[in-house]
């Protein structure tokens, strides 16, 4: 039903510009899909996001198209977002988007998983926050651990390029130790918070370290992460992308970076539940994965 929303009323069609018919035709929304939506359908499809206007070579962009077409329902989906650079992409998302107040994205999106569950009750609704660590793991990080506290019904996507980049270039929890920034000349003066094992620790039934190198395992973990925290919980993505402004990098070189730090500060970590492993089961046997 919610893919009506995005048909073209027959009596404007002949005004349309290209852009708009193709997203009708040739999006990959899940109602139109012959087979599941995925990162190889992405070359041939029109894509929910195409232009944005992050720095040239951002992975944040790349990774933000990476998450999209993985997305299992994106007509049924809502994103919210809170501020920083991930929200100059969101005015060019061809979804429903909502932009919270800095900090306080997982509080929003509960309210409205919880008022769509009572509003929808026979329709599955994802809700997936997508924010930057600033908003993530250091202001927010409040409205975020309660989430899980909570068992919401959510999936947090943080993405983390470990400073407040928007903003000039401040340090966050996520900043590794030492490291200098532009508005943080003095150094962190301590380790860089694990999220991903606090999200552990605070009820996530699925909780990844990745970085944005491989497209096809950040789609893996979205799908994964969405499908589980429809039916047992909250599940958190934590998902490195490089300021390259930030650390002084060209465009090219953020791939580099981030195929580096799959060794390192990003060294692939992953948490499933009894549970939700036991729900992916089901899911692969019924092919939604
Ligand atoms: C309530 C509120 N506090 C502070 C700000 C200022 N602010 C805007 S973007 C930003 C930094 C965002 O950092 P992060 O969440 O890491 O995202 P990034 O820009 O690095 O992707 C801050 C502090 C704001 N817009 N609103
Ligand atoms: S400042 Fe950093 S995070 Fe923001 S768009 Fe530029 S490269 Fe990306
Ligand atoms: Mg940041």
């Amino acid at each position: 039903m919610a893919i009506d929303i995005y048909k073209i009323n027959p009596e404007f069609r002949d005004i349309m510009p290209q852009e708009i018919l193709d997203l009708e035709e040739k999006a990959t929304w899940a109602e139109n899909a012959v087979k599941p939506r995925g990162i190889k359908e992405l070359p041939e499809t029109k894509e929910l996001l195409e232009e944005h206007s992050l720095c040239a070579g951002c992975p944040e962009a790349a990774a933000l198209r990476y998450v999209l077409s993985a997305l299992p329902k994106p007509e049924e989906t809502i994103i919210v977002n809170s501020t920083g650079c991930t929200s100059l992409m969101f005015p060019h998302i061809a979804l429903h988007t909502v932009h919270s107040l800095f900090g306080n994205q997982n509080a929003v999106a509960t309210g409205i998983k919880r008022v769509l569950d009572w509003r929808f009750p026979d329709t599955e609704k994802d809700v997936v926050v997508l924010a930057g660590d600033g908003a993530t793991v250091d202001i927010g990080l409040d409205y975020t651990l309660q989430s899980f506290f909570r068992q919401e019904n959510i999936t947090t996507i943080c993405f983390d390029n470990e400073v407040y980049a928007n903003t000039g270039g401040q340090e966050s929890g996520a900043t590794p130790k030492g490291q200098v920034f532009k508005m943080a000349p003095t150094g962190k003066k301590f380790e860089k918070v694990k999220m991903w094992e606090l999200a552990v620790t605070s009820g996530c039934h699925y909780s990844i370290n990745m970085t944005a190198s491989a497209p096809k395992a950040v789609a893996k973990a979205v799908r994964e992460a969405i499908l589980i925290a429809r039916e047992i919980g909250p599940t958190f993505l934590n998902i490195y992308t490089p300021c390259i402004l930030e650390i002084g990098l060209n465009a090219n070189e953020g791939l580099r970076e981030m195929k580096e730090q799959d060794k390192e500060r990003f060294a692939s970590f992953k948490y499933v539940s009894p549970e939700a492993e036991e729900f992916l089961v089901k899911c692969k046997e019924e092919g939604r994965l």
